[in-house]
């Protein structure tokens, strides 16, 4: 049986219409439309991160959490000989690179240019803790904190955008350029290169949700934010809905022609195409991780240290550890479950993994404390002698320990109360080579509209969450198999490259460039 929403229908895209997209194909795709002008990616969160080892007196580097950066490294692995600006934050940064801020990456294989820019203290904490995470990142999520907006957050905000435009300008001299943007950091940077060079073609992918008009209206620099995106030629949402709400937000907001059935906006003479284009993960190289040899090593190390061998139900919970995930509300519906159905205990257990963000905002630092105190809660209410249900684990980790922890989990969590997409749940699946395994996913993820094979879940509804859990333990093995047979298929097709792939066609389209 599946859990189908009519809310969220599949689409088929156009990549199952052309045929599976792949890394190859982007290449070649890529060699075609950039072999005048350069590809420029902008971002605020860079993608390597250097650090100084100072036992061994050298420098080590990492690939930092988040899902823009797992999406988009392969990406940029792939086209080769492009430039990412973004900002340097590793201790190790300014002694890595060289006078104007560039080293190749990844530093073990070079194949694009990181460039890296620097702010000041009171920057960081204007432009990005401030503006973006607490004024943006709530008032898009729509999860009942309210947003924080002030003028010398907005402020900062503003000069930083210009800063990261500057960069770019920089970096491609007089040249023509494809400039691809990034995120609700960075709304402005398409008006400030407009602004420099109306010739460039400039595409901005909006990797959260975006809200209906009457929550965006409560920001007071609404109308700036939306003039600085609709100055490049594409927008792109990850599902057609926050598409929607973006047309919705324009047409009550500003004075503009929209063209709903060609999704355009045309203003002051710019038009500007909206698209809505899944993001997702690298299917080939999860797959190839989860084979390998490191990963079983982790498996087996993760069995140790965990004790895993002696449950029959392994849950796992697994996100940059941030309010909009829902991680409360899923030790709460784990709560339920033991209540419920007494039996569990001790036959399994909840890893929730994930390395603490943004710990300088407030929120960030009461979702912590929150998280530590339920599950010593929810541990004291149910252990036995030498049993506990949660185990909280916040050590950084790679690319082989999370496809390690993936393939070791039975069943893993995803409650999220918004998500654009949410990678968690397509590099689980991407990870299950074997077609088991049980995804539980929130029906409030852009991913949710792709996997009605997942057991779909209001996390803020905790009797039904819980009952969910139960179904995802009892669950026949056959059925297992088949809903996950369907979900990699999906995420196989819907894959990484097809992602960027179909977005850099959009942008060269607009620019006049065509790809073969
Ligand atoms: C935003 C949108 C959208 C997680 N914890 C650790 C860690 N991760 C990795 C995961 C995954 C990524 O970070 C998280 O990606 P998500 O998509 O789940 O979430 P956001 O970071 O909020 O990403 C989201 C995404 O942008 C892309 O458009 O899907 O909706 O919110 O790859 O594996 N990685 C490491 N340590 C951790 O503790 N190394």
């Amino acid at each position: 049986m599946v859990d189908h929403d009519s809310a969220y229908p599949v689409q088929p895209t156009e990549s199952t219409q052309l045929g599976l997209w792949t890394q190859e194909r982007l290449r070649s795709v890529a060699r075609e439309l950039f072999v005048d002008a350069p590809l420029v990616v902008v971002s605020n969160r860079e993608p390597y991160l250097h650090h100084i080892d100072e036992k061994n007196n050298n420098l080590t580097w990492r690939r930092p959490p988040g899902g823009l950066v797992s999406a988009l490294d392969p990406v940029m692995q792939a086209i080769e000989g492009g430039v990412w600006v973004a900002q340097g934050v590793g201790e190790g940064d300014r002694t890595a690179v060289d006078a104007s801020g560039r080293v190749p990456v990844p530093p073990d294989n070079p194949a694009y240019t990181l460039k890296r820019i620097w702010l000041e203290q009171a920057e960081i904490e204007g432009y990005y803790e401030g503006f973006s995470n607490e004024g943006l990142w709530p008032l898009c999520h729509v999860v009942f904190h309210r947003p924080r907006f002030n003028a010398s957050d907005w402020k900062h905000y503003q000069t930083v955008n210009r800063r990261f435009a500057d960069a770019v300008l920089e970096e491609i001299g007089g040249k023509p350029a494809f400039v691809w943007v990034q995120d609700y950091h960075l709304c402005l940077v398409p008006h400030y290169l407009r602004q420099a060079r109306p010739d460039l073609t400039i595409g901005i992918s909006w990797h959260i949700p975006w809200p209906n008009p009457e929550i965006f209206r409560t920001c007071p620099y609404g109308v700036q934010l939306l003039e600085g995106l609709l100055a490049a030629d594409v927008i792109g949402f990850h599902i057609r809905y926050h598409g929607n709400n973006f047309l919705a937000t324009v047409e009550q907001e500003l004075e503009a022609r929209l063209d709903r059935e060609r999704s355009r906006v045309v203003r002051s003479g710019h038009e500007t195409l909206i698209v809505d284009i899944p993001i997702s993960v690298d299917t080939d190289e999860e797959e190839e991780v989860a084979r390998s040899q490191e990963a079983a090593d982790q498996m087996e190390h993760f069995q140790v240290l965990f004790n895993l061998e002696r449950y029959d139900h392994v849950l796992l919970g697994l996100d940059r550890f941030d309010y909009t995930k829902g991680i409360p509300e899923r030790l709460m519906a784990l709560d339920h479950l033991l209540q419920d159905h007494p039996e569990y205990k001790e036959k399994l257990v909840f890893l929730q993994v994930g390395e603490v963000s943004r710990m300088q905002i407030p929120h960030y630092q009461e979702l912590n404390q929150e998280v530590e105190q339920l599950t010593q809660e929810i541990n004291d209410r149910h252990r036995t002698t030498d049993w506990v249900p949660i185990i909280l684990w916040r050590e950084p980790i790679d690319r082989a320990d999370l496809m390690a922890l993936y393939q070791l989990a039975d069943i893993c969590v995803v409650s999220s109360l918004h998500d654009g997409m949410n990678l968690v749940a397509k590099e689980y699946i991407a990870s299950r080579v074997d077609e088991t395994g049980v995804l539980v996913l929130s029906k409030f993820t852009g991913a949710a509209r792709e996997l009605p094979d997942a057991l779909l879940i209001n996390p803020y509804d905790a009797d039904d969450f819980a009952k969910k859990l139960d179904q995802a333990i009892q669950m026949p093995k056959a059925q297992k198999a088949d809903r996950m047979r369907r979900m990699r298929r999906v995420v196989r097709q819907n894959n990484i490259y097809a992602w960027a792939g179909r977005f850099l066609q959009e942008m060269a389209r607009s620019g006049g460039v065509e790809a073969r």
